[in-house]
């Protein structure tokens, strides 16, 4: 049953059975399929209560278009939740900030950083294939004792040190513990931070003991000692000719901005405290992990349930690049199959099935439908790379549809395909995110053929629904590719 509506209202769902289906923990279905499943009945623009919030649910692409490009100043605001808040101390970072001039300040200073690395001899590239090189030597061994492997870790550690290398200039060992620690306390925002969980429909409710928000304060208390003392070693030897990684280029724009005291742009003005730094460095780094090192998991998840895709990349590597050399980004123009792979992979398994909600900075409209200000949009990507209407058998994988007829060149055949979002929310990391995917998989394509170890089953394709889609923990084995064998000593 839908309440009575007047014209330009949405249809709107009857707040307490929803509320009902989504607190109870035996819904079977994660929100973004739930949300799906309502447009039957709903239609594919809804609205619905969440506690005393009012959200928009939108499924479709001309209205996502319409929120995130053609009003996308106007839908830019972010919701302040109670778990973002303990993640972000209120909101300081990009990724969980409101609209503000701070926001588009530490959006335009960590763009600069992570554009300073295209060149030089500290390039992103040199510093990935290194990663891809070390990944790989570990894979050898593991394949040389024929054992099994649960590549997450090791994906994780080859991940998370190209961000450190961006962020602080640094990089963990096998092993580290430091690198455990952060492993588990990453895992645990994962699964307790911005999931429409319980304190955040039902704010009063952290008044009572909350396992999921004291494991959360528990996980960014830890973090938050780990940030702050790379912070405090870069302040130590800080040099203005130097620019080693976003931590120095951060405390470059406080500098200036501090000796630039008498101008409007003073340090608070612009928000350059410690605290703003502290969270810009936290969120590109928590991004830079969770969420690159997620996609390889699908990535690898879907190769194994569909070896004809990865024969084929196989191939694709064998004939561009060949087994005399690794692959580098230039090769990227030359590997189409691979390329439509990773898009196809983006497109089945959105990392952020629901982006991060936005909000309505004021009154305004979706389509023919009034919005009022402060509503909470969220758009569902998952409805977008499920429409049946825009994908043929969108349940399938299938990276061919990426490529054009001839099978040469890449295509993307619907409107309905927004992986990274759009507009002034887009994702910061779009770029580095997909270098690292391209060499990653490359690198191990080039050498293993990866397959699920004899007497296993294939690892599920359900994913585990937080904050990031993640995919279940399995073991797989990597066995070396016929004439590898001779390259092993490089590869170690
Ligand atoms: C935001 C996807 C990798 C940094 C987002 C959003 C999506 C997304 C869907 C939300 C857009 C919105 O709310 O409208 C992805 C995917 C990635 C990836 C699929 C990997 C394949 C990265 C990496 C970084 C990063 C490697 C860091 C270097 C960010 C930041 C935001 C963001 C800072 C917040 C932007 C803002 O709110 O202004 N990303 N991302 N992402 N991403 Fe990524
Ligand atoms: C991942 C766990 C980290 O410990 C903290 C963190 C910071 C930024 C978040 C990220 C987490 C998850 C993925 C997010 C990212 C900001 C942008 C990105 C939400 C929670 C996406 C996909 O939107």
């Amino acid at each position: 049953r839908m309440c009575a509506r007047g014209p330009g209202e949405l249809p709107c769902l009857p707040a307490l059975p929803l509320i009902g289906s989504l607190l109870s923990l035996q819904s079977p279905s994660p929100p973004h399929v739930l949300f799906k499943e309502l447009q039957v009945k709903y239609g594919h623009t809804y609205s619905l209560m969440m506690g005393s919030h009012n959200v928009i649910v939108i499924n479709q692409h001309v209205h996502a278009k319409e929120v995130l490009l053609k009003k996308g100043k106007t839908f830019a605001g972010r919701p302040r939740t109670v778990t973002t808040d303990v993640l972000t101390r209120g909101g300081k970072d990009i990724a969980f900030g409101d609209y503000s001039a701070t926001w588009k300040f530490h959006r335009k200073i960590v763009h600069g950083a992570l554009c300073m690395f295209g060149e030089g001899s500290a390039s992103i590239e040199k510093i990935i294939c290194a990663q891809a090189q070390s990944l790989c030597s570990t894979m050898s061994e593991a394949a040389a004792f024929g054992l099994a492997l649960d590549l997450a870790p090791e994906l994780t550690r080859a991940v998370t040190n190209v961000i450190c290398s961006l962020c602080f200039n640094s990089s963990y060992c096998r092993g580290d513990p430091e690198f455990e620690a952060m492993l588990r306390y990453s895992q645990g925002i994962v699964d307790t931070v911005a999931k429409d969980s319980l304190v955040d429909i039902f704010p009063w409710l952290q008044i009572f003991p909350n396992a999921d928000l004291s494991l959360l304060k528990q996980c960014v208390s830890i973090r938050d000692k780990l940030l702050q003392r790379k912070y405090d070693e870069h302040k130590a030897d800080y040099n203005d000719h130097v620019q080693r990684d976003l931590i120095d280029a951060l405390l470059r724009a406080k500098r200036s901005a501090e000796n630039n005291n008498t101008a409007e742009i003073s340090v608070e003005s612009v928000g350059l405290s410690d605290d703003h730094l502290l969270m810009t460095v936290g969120d590109i780094f928590g991004a830079g992990v969770e969420t690159t090192t997620t996609v390889l998991k699908w990535a690898i998840t879907y190769l194994i349930h569909h070896p004809e895709v990865q024969s084929r990349i196989q191939h694709e590597l064998d004939r561009k690049v060949g087994d005399n050399r690794t692959p580098q980004l230039t090769d990227r123009g030359n590997l189409p199959y691979l390329e439509a792979t990773i898009r196809e992979v983006l497109r089945i398994r959105p990392v952020a099935p629901l982006l991060i909600p936005h909000v309505a900075l004021c009154d305004t409209s979706i389509g023919d439908f009034t919005v009022r200000k402060g509503a909470r949009v969220i758009i569902n990507l998952w409805s977008l790379h499920h429409d049946d209407k825009e994908w043929k058998n969108p349940e399938l994988f299938d990276p061919g549809r990426f490529l054009n007829s001839e099978g040469t060149g890449l295509t993307i055949p619907s409107s309905s395909y927004l992986p990274f979002g759009a507009g002034l929310r887009v994702c910061l990391g779009e770029a580095l995110a997909k270098m690292e995917l391209f060499l990653f998989l490359s690198w191990i394509l080039q050498r293993f053929t990866l397959s699920v170890p004899p007497g296993h089953s294939l690892p599920s394709l359900e994913g585990k629904y937080g904050v990031v889609l993640q995919p279940a923990k399995y073991k797989v084995n990597a066995t070396l590719r016929s004439g590898w064998e001779r390259h092993k000593c490089q590869a170690e």
